[in-house]
């Protein structure tokens, strides 16, 4: 019998569609998701959303709009959305589901059958944005002497509330809440939020008000129409009802306890890490393997909020980067869970850039992964029909490479670094890069070496095929785009975990399908043209008695940043360097510079230069030039120009 693997994401609010945000929490499970059925494990994958809450009501009445067409409209929002982020999710429950319903009731019920709930009257506060009782002492007044919801993150006005309610006696379970921390290490991370799990319960555990006067909309109360039962103990249950508690007990021992359950900061310490146990707790349930609070993101700098009007849709930030680089829109779906996994450092806060991602993309998936890819692909193609040739028998040059970045990737997944699972990733892509480079099969293949030029192709596309099964759970589209250029039959998802930490795997003999690039680099003057500037008052310009170029002369001038991979002198020529450069093309090409007076040859590897791309070579003292590069000079001294920041290879200059 397979392993199980459940996994949760919380349930999304529908007062809004989702952002980058709730984005994040869906992919780092579907990637998870992903990944244990990869390692052959049989995995349930729960989301949905959480439509019972005041705060839904009041939006949908803001708007006009009837509340139940309005939740289901957002939910399907929800839904397209998941879809087209590509969230492999087996369930997504909506807590207004009848079965939901029931199950809510019936614990309620129990609980207050067997004295956990009990009535009583609340004094204080509720916070309708956070969904949240507040107590007293815990409200912040402000100048005006207006209650406001102490959470930092909210800070909104508060409502009084004096009325009988039910409450559950939380206060109960601290005790053995602490216990069962202590003695289960991993049951929350991670570490330091586990910290401030513990200080809440020394603090004292409050019991927490679970109904609120009915008005209209929630699950009543069973036996006592006169409440709705609190949204919190409502959607908790959504993780049991979502998979058959009460209705389908078989189905349900077989998936509890979760082995995850996922969610940000801000809902772990107060719901997640203590109600929650406590509940299950109270019902005799065992309690979830692993609760994990991630970090916050905010875009550009700024909270995400709806009234900033900064909430990113994913689907449009897609779209958009589709445009701007020419590929289809799921490639721009994987750009964007390849970014969210790999910019922050999983746990901790982070800031959503999209310079940021436009860099990564054309940086680290078209350059370093898409070029290796293509380079590679089109040299089989030039020197052996297209065809994979068989590698030198133990020759398998990357496999150390390969092996240790699986382990890598493997523990970085089982221990929920997702960040450091792209970098291990990276590694075996600049493994490659730098092999290719340095064992230049294009020499080889001029030398007549062709056994030794087939086996560093092969490696180097064995290595990508690693990759490409690795890099599946984060980027499926791309993976399997990259999986049929290496010319293989099937799907990459359906390759086992393990045979991405194997070299070797490539049948030689396949005809690879080398087509357009999987990642084309993104040129932000894609963008439908701006409209034109109203016209601005010309202030006199100093003459410059220069002969001028027009707009079309320089155009015809292709500036590129190119890369430094060697430079030697030129026997008898005191004032030549020749280097081999990499423009971002399959082959690098070799150029001839005066500037062996003011650089020495081991200076230069690794530097990134200007060239000239498109200039006819010319033979220099023997040696082909493909291009120029750019210097600047004064008073003799010569200094060559290159990026201010770091581009890759091919980037061009404008
Ligand atoms: O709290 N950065 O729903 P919610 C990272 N319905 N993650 C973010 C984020 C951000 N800026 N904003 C939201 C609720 N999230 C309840 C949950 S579960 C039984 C009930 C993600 O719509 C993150 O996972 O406010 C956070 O915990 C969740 O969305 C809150 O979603």
């Amino acid at each position: 019998m397979p392993n199980t693997f459940y996994i949760t994401t919380p349930i999304y609010y529908v007062n809004a569609l989702p952002h980058i945000g709730n984005c994040y929490t869906t992919v780092v499970c579907d990637v998870l998701a992903r990944y244990h059925r990869a390692l052959g494990e049989d995995v349930f994958f729960l989301t949905g959303t959480d439509e019972n809450a005041t705060k839904v009501l009041e939006v949908a009445r803001e708007l006009g709009r009837d509340p139940m067409d309005f939740v289901d409209e957002m939910a399907a929002g929800f839904q397209r959305t998941w879809k087209s982020l590509g969230i492999t999710y087996d369930r997504f429950i909506r807590t207004s589901e009848i079965d939901h319903i029931n199950v809510v009731q019936s614990i309620f019920a129990r609980l207050r059958d067997q004295g956990d709930i009990y009535k009583g009257v609340y004094e204080g506060y509720y916070c309708v944005p956070d969904e949240t009782f507040w107590a007293d002492a815990q409200v912040v007044k402000d100048e005006d002497g207006i209650a406001r919801c102490p959470n930092a993150e909210c800070g909104r006005p508060v409502t009084r509330v004096s009325e009988e309610n039910y409450f559950f006696k939380l206060s109960a379970y601290g005790d053995r809440l602490m216990a069962y921390v202590e003695a289960h290490p991993d049951f929350m991370a991670p570490a330091f939020r586990k910290n401030e799990v513990l200080r809440f319960i020394e603090e004292g555990l409050r019991d927490v008000c679970v109904t609120r006067k009915a008005g209209g909309w929630g699950i009543p109360a069973p036996g006592d129409p006169d409440y709705v039962i609190y949204v919190w103990f409502d959607a908790l249950i959504n993780y049991l009802s979502g998979i058959g508690y009460l209705s389908d007990e078989a189905n349900f021992s077989k998936w509890w306890p979760a082995q995850v359950q996922m969610m940000a900061k801000d809902i772990f310490v107060r719901f997640h890490c203590t109600f929650w146990p406590a509940m299950l707790m109270a019902l005799d349930l065992p309690l979830p393997e692993r609760l994990f609070g991630h970090g916050f993101w905010t875009a550009d700098g700024e909270k995400i909020s709806k009234s900033k009007g900064n909430a990113i849709d994913p689907y449009d930030l897609a779209t958009e980067l589709a445009t701007q680089s020419g590929c289809h829109p799921d490639i721009a779906v994987d750009a964007i869970r390849y970014l969210l996994l790999r910019e922050i450092q999983f746990g901790q806060d982070g800031d959503f850039r999209r310079q940021s991602l436009v860099t990564r993309f054309n940086t680290e998936l078209a350059n370093d992964l898409g070029n290796l890819l293509n380079r590679t692909l089109s040299l089989v193609g030039k020197f052996f029909d297209g065809v994979l040739p068989t590698p030198e028998s133990d020759s398998a040059d990357l496999a150390p490479v390969i092996c240790e970045a699986h382990n890598s990737a493997t523990t970085a997944l089982n221990e929920m670094r997702l960040h450091d699972y792209p970098s291990a990733l990276w590694t075996v892509i600049d493994a490659g890069n730098k092999y290719i480079n340095n064992e230049a099969p294009w020499n080889l293949h001029k030398a007549g070496n062709l056994e030794r030029c087939g086996t560093v192709l092969y490696n180097t596309l064995d290595a990508v095929r690693a990759v490409a099964i690795a890099a599946c759970p984060m980027m499926p589209t791309a993976a399997q785009a990259i999986w049929e250029q290496l010319g293989l039959e099937g799907r990459v998802v359906d390759q086992p975990w393990e045979s991405a930490g194997r070299a070797g795997l490539l049948p030689p003999g396949t005809t690879v399908k080398a087509g357009q690039p999987v990642f084309p680099r993104i040129d932000p003057n894609r963008k439908p043209a701006p409209a034109p500037a109203p016209a601005q008052p010309v202030e006199a310009k100093p003459v410059v008695e220069e002969e001028l170029v027009t707009i079309d002369d320089f155009k015809r001038i292709h500036l590129k940043v190119a890369r430094i991979l060697t430079a030697e002198p030129i026997p008898k020529a005191n004032k030549l360097l020749k280097m081999t450069i990499d423009i971002g093309e399959a082959e690098p090409r070799s150029l001839i510079a005066g500037i062996a007076e003011h650089y020495k040859p081991e200076e230069l590897p690794g530097r990134s230069i200007i060239v000239i791309a498109n200039l006819q070579p010319a033979v220099i003292r023997g040696v082909q030039s493909q291009g120029m590069l750019l210097a600047a000079e004064a008073d003799g001294k010569v200094i060559l120009l290159g990026p201010q920041g770091d581009l890759p290879p091919g980037a061009s200059v404008r």
